[in-house]
């Protein structure tokens, strides 16, 4: 196996698929994507367009469809939900798709789409997410970090070096034999300087000070714990995710 992990989704190589590509963003739209579907939604659909959400949802049961928006961190105004994986409570979300649209996240599952396998990995979820990979053994894995508007952020990173860590001692493999560019060192690093304040880094990140201007702080703990949900989010057909059933 070899893995890759790109900072942005501008930073992918447009010209090849990995077996295995991976969405990353902590802050907020994949650690959302996990909660939803560990508290029982049908399945959680991603756009990058607004209006293509509300065209396509439109068709959807009402009962059995939420929308959610997220614009610069804020609910979009007529949709349900914003983007707090804290709102995605069972009550609210078992049974239903949850059509969403936030400003990196989704984009970031667009444009890896193609991949074979196309995986969402926050911090909560890590453990399954590095469990599939272990047992599956894809040649290629891409990790990409959802960043903000085309530039680095700390928490997808880490978040990286979280998977990319705990890989290496799951397959008791050497980092060299593992990483595929130097992104991965440096994010192993980041990782292991952090690991143990996770949500002391989140308050350095330029979205996670965004997000606390924002009375989001609950958002923040929640969503710097580390493998919390047992729950692989996975791409069943193009932006459609649903829980993989082991
Ligand atoms: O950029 C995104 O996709 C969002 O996750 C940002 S926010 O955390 O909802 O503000």
């Amino acid at each position: 196996m070899k893995l890759f992990v790109y900072h942005t989704p501008e930073e992918t190589p447009s010209h090849e698929v990995p077996e295995c590509a991976i969405a990353v963003d902590v802050l907020r739209a994949t650690s959302t994507i996990a909660t939803v579907l560990a508290a029982g939604g049908e399945a959680v659909q991603v756009f990058s367009d607004l209006d293509k959400l509300m065209e396509v949802s439109e068709q959807w049961q009402p009962n059995k469809r939420l929308r959610a928006g997220e614009r610069g961190g804020g609910k979009v105004p007529g949709f349900e939900l914003g983007n707090s994986p804290l709102d995605c409570t069972p009550e609210i979300v078992e049974g239903k798709r949850l059509f969403i649209s936030t400003t990196n996240g989704t984009r970031t599952l667009q444009r890896i789409q193609d991949a074979k396998t196309v995986l969402a990995a926050a911090l909560i979820n890590r453990a399954s997410v590095v469990r599939y990979l272990v047992d599956k053994q894809p040649e290629t894995v891409w990790i990409v970090g959802s960043g903000w508007e085309g530039s680095y952020s700390l928490e997808d990173t880490v978040c990286a070096g979280a998977i990319a860590h705990s890989l290496c001692q799951e397959m008791n493999a050497p980092m060299e034999k593992i990483a595929g560019n130097d992104e991965v060192v440096s994010a192993i690093a980041l990782y292991t300087s952090w690991e143990d304040n996770l949500l002391g880094l989140m308050h350095h990140a330029s979205h996670g000070q965004r997000l606390l201007r924002l009375n989001c702080l609950e958002d923040l703990k929640y969503c710097s714990q580390t493998d919390v949900l047992d729950v692989l989010p996975m791409q069943q057909e193009p932006g459609v995710l649903k829980r993989h059933a082991e």
